[in-house]
């Protein structure tokens, strides 16, 4: 440990520790842009300059360690002018339309020129018309807007491992563009959407739809038919003011149906359907199938893209199932409406998610037009939700909560828990260790999976038998995991997992690149909690104890991978 003062607070810190850090330990806040918590610091913007009592050299705060027996000094005249300048250098290059921006009001820059003080801009304006693009059907990337702060590149290279951004061109020039200058649809780009949960300003955003959802809500002709998915109740409660982690469920559906959505479903009844299908599959592949092991989850898309373009030798190890957004919307458009004898080209299905890479996944192929028509029409994130129920005046912190329609809605405790990471592994042992030793299990809590580290392992004695198990977020840390599995196949050794759950982004969805803006750990935890906290207060833990779920096989499917199941519920890759 070393002890420092920050602005003459004495504080006690681990060795190694960076003024920044030690000074938010000391309640000093010294302000930053290129800086964010998920990632190394790169020192690129110069906000967070701070001096020792010693001498007159500026240092940045974020990169530079605090030294034992230091007095670190974060903002007198000349520190707060040198700040000054470096904000009003960027504005000289940023456009002026912040009232039109999707970041408005909460735009890191444009807080901090208000904190600043900045009244006026003292540098010629010298901005540099690119043109938008809109290639991916997940996010849109507006380079004009970029403050060349870095952190998008940061987080697709080292939480993503994807290297689908660059800066290309140097100097006044610089730019933010896909890798080699192509379109990002046409780059590596997973669609994940970390940029843009990273990005400070309004450079890179989710593709807007909104008006779409509204469009068919309006149309007399069309049922509107909406879904919620489970990271989305504990995140959004944080674009009202409210704490990470509150729970919103009832408030939302309340919310929904006074949007005018006709039905109000939730994706967490369809996280327990993946569970009987993907538990069956684990379960089939597990006694009689080795050869398949591991059974790799695949209901993250942003995880399905990565795979299908970077690692495509493990698509034999893919869960044929569908994700649980397009599962809900494949019986939206076939149980639902064969149920209440509506044609499902009159079905309009909107989706409420905290990811970007849904949005492409509900075209992603063939597969997701299982009735003949998109299964999911529109994908909302949690941010355009946000801005929807605001505009449309409500109130949601203070709503009353009600309940989710019946046939699709109704959830356990495993279904919401798809949302944290471990989440979909937990709720399929749940069942699948249920299933094999044909109990019912004591306690329903599997701690293997939980956790942040970025790969978890896991070995459980499942009726004498091991299942070794392994957890993967942050998409960078999946191929230590894959090589490990690759390396066991190609020297003949015993496998090292039966079963590997994957998910793009850190934390799980909950993390998801299409929720409020401003996340790191602290916010993630508190999320993980919310979402505990629904497992914990449901009635009903495991999704082969869901009752909706035993009617909709019992009435509609028949038994788990039948085959009116596999025509609704399962897919394919491309090779
Ligand atoms: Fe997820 Fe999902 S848990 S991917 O993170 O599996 O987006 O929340 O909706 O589909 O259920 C996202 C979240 C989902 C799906 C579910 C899965
Ligand atoms: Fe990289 Fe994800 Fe952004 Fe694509 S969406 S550029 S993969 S961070």
């Amino acid at each position: 440990m070393i002890t420092c003062t920050i602005d003459g607070v004495e504080v006690t810190v681990p060795a190694g520790t960076s003024i920044l850090k030690a000074s938010k330990e000391a309640g000093v806040k010294i302000p930053t842009l290129c800086y964010h918590p998920d990632l190394h610091p790169w020192a690129s913007c110069g906000m967070c300059i701070v001096k020792n009592d010693r001498s007159p050299k500026l240092m940045r705060a974020c990169a530079t360690e605090a030294v034992e027996g230091e007095a670190y000094i974060t903002g007198d005249n000349e520190i707060i002018s040198v700040r000054k300048a470096v904000l009003e250098l960027i504005l000289s290059e940023h456009p002026d339309d912040c009232l039109t921006c999707g970041r408005n009001n909460n735009c890191e820059l444009q807080t901090l020129a208000a904190d600043f003080g900045i009244r006026e801009e003292p540098f010629d304006k010298n901005l540099h018309p690119l043109p938008k693009d809109t290639s991916t059907p997940s996010i849109v990337l507006n380079p004009e807007k970029c403050i060349k702060c870095g952190r998008c590149v940061h987080v697709c290279q080292d939480l993503q491992g994807v290297y689908a951004l660059e800066f290309l061109d140097r100097g006044e020039n610089t730019r933010l563009a896909p890798a080699a200058d192509v379109q990002l649809n046409d780059s590596p780009c997973i669609k994940c959407g970390q940029c843009s949960a990273h990005c400070p300003v309004g450079a890179i955003y989710e593709k807007s739809e909104w008006e779409k959802a509204v469009a068919a809500i309006n149309n007399p002709d069309v049922h509107t038919v909406v879904q919620i998915a489970p990271a989305v109740r504990v995140a959004i409660g944080e674009a009202f003011g409210l704490e990470s982690g509150s729970l919103m469920t009832g408030q939302l559906y309340t919310a929904l149906r006074r949007l005018g959505f006709d039905k109000i479903f939730d994706t967490n009844f369809a996280a327990d359907l993946t569970i009987m299908e993907e538990g069956t599959e684990f379960i089939k592949r597990f006694t009689e199938e080795q050869e398949s092991l591991p059974l790799i989850t695949s209901c993250c898309p942003a995880w399905v893209d990565y795979m299908e373009k970077y690692s495509n030798d493990m698509i034999p190890h893919f869960s044929t199932c569908k994700s649980p957004q397009q599962m809900e919307g494949a019986m939206i458009k076939s149980y639902y409406a064969e149920k209440h004898n509506i044609d499902p080209k009159d079905i309009y299905v909107v989706s409420i998610m905290p990811c970007t890479a849904k949005k492409a996944e509900a075209q992603n192929c063939d597969d997701m037009f299982s009735t003949g028509c998109k299964d999911v029409d529109v994908v909302l994130t949690t941010r355009e939700i946000a801005r929807l129920i605001k505009m449309s005046g409500i109130d949601l912190p203070n709503l009353p909560e009600s309940d989710v329609d019946s046939l699709l809605g109704t959830y356990s405790g495993a279904g919401t828990i798809f949302g944290v990471t471990g989440g979909v592994m937990e709720a399929a042992l749940r069942t699948a260790v249920s299933k094999i030793t044909g109990e019912t299990l004591p306690k329903v809590e599997f701690e293997g999976p939980r956790g942040m580290e970025g790969v978890k392992e896991a070995e459980l004695d499942v009726a004498g038998q091991k299942v070794r198990i392994a957890v993967a977020h942050g998409m960078a840390n999946i191929e230590t995991v894959l090589n490990t599995v690759r390396a066991a196949k190609a020297e003949g050794k015993e496998l090292p997992y039966h079963f590997i759950e994957v998910m793009a982004c850190r934390g799980g969805c909950i993390g998801g690149g299409g929720q409020p803006h401003g996340a790191d750990d602290e916010t993630r935890a508190k999320r993980t909690a919310g979402i505990y906290q629904d497992d914990e207060k449901s009635v009903v833990r495991c999704s082969h104890e869901n009752p909706d779920i035993l009617t909709a096989y019992k009435e509609y499917l028949g038994e788990p991978s039948s085959h009116k199941a596999h025509e609704l519920l399962h897919r394919s890759y491309r090779n």
